[in-house]
């Protein structure tokens, strides 16, 4: 496990002298940088925890991948290794398809649709992550998902064997589709993929296309708004029920204003890249009629296959999603 050992035991160190100050230290890993929307949240969320609870619980908040890293957050907090973490709810595919939904193409590809998603599939999350004796505090998503290349793309066929970067087995999936080659690439490694040659072209976001100068590498950004994954915070429940109920209150009080104030900036945050982008070179166009209807089979492909997946959890899901 990619744990920074020395500062571990610091932590532990600092978490006795907190005791003995009647003061509790978290600590928070979160796998994006600090200029990103959603870890400007997340420091904001730690600061209204510890005002609300005048200051008797301090959230540091370790950016970047920097404590733990993306893939080992989850079990950090599950552990007890760390009380707290940030994470995309899609990395979580393998273990129920169910997370992976706000990544199948077109289901929820605005921010109204991608609410009621939310809205639809809470508990069932909640209730899968209880079982790991993880609490879901709050989730914000990205900006719709687009195209990043260094040519054009008029109908789908230019992708054809582009070494394409993913994030989540969605993104892994539609490369397959456009017979690219994916290959899975952690935001903080984004420019170095780049400029080594291990990947030519990725799916993200315009907010991440833009905190990792996409110029410096690509010269197109097609936004074909395909999906808006969410990032989720959890935490240890364990050490949740252990706080005084006033703590507790403060934290899911300050969640729920994170979260609102997240889905603000995402909705925010997708013009302002895009004109950061334009600004910086890079051409940004809406996919062409030829490149809709690509993409519209291979959603359907796609929503078939996690359907599959998914079994009668996903078909629940995607009921209460359309009586919403
Ligand atoms: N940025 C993250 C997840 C989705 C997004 O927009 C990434 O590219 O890994």
């Amino acid at each position: 496990m990619k744990i920074n050992t020395k500062y571990l035991a610091a932590l532990l160190l600092s978490a006795v002298i907190g005791n003995a100050q009647a003061e509790t230290n978290w600590d928070m890993p979160t796998p994006y940088g600090d200029s990103n929307f959603h870890t400007v949240n997340i420091r904001e969320f730690a600061e209204d925890v510890k005002e609300a609870t005048d200051g008797e619980l301090n959230i540091t908040v370790h950016s970047n991948g920097s404590l733990i890293k993306h893939p080992e957050i989850k079990n950090s907090v599950r552990r007890g290794l760390v009380p707290i973490g940030e994470l995309i709810m899609s990395r979580l595919a393998n273990e129920d398809p169910l997370f992976e939904a706000d990544s199948v193409p077109y289901l929820a590809s605005n921010y109204d649709e991608a609410w009621e998603l939310w809205q639809a599939s809470r508990d069932m999350l909640a209730e899968r992550l209880e079982r790991q004796r993880l609490k879901i505090l709050f989730a914000v998503p990205w900006p719709p998902q687009g195209i990043y290349t260094e040519f054009p793309v008029e109908t789908g066929d230019e992708l054809q064997g582009v070494k394409m970067r993913a994030y989540n087995k969605s993104s892994e999936r539609l490369a397959e589709l456009f017979d690219a080659v994916p290959t899975q690439v952690e935001v903080p490694d984004i420019p170095v993929a780049f400029s080594t040659g291990r990947v030519d072209a990725m799916i993200t976001s315009p907010s991440t296309g833009a905190n990792t100068r996409a110029w410096d590498y690509l010269s197109h950004f097609n936004h074909a708004q395909l999906w808006l994954p969410k990032n989720m915070v959890v935490v240890n429940a364990k050490t949740f029920d252990a706080l005084p109920e006033s703590t507790r209150k403060a934290i899911e009080s300050a969640a729920a204003d994170a979260e609102k104030r997240g889905w603000e900036a995402s909705k925010a945050e997708t013009d302002a890249k895009i004109k950061i982008m334009e600004e910086n070179g890079i051409v940004v166009s809406e996919p062409s009629d030829a490149l809709v209807e690509r993409l519209k089979e291979v959603g359907e492909t796609m929503e078939k296959e996690w359907l599959e997946r998914a079994g009668e959890d996903g078909k629940a899901l995607l009921e209460a999603y359309s009586e919403r």
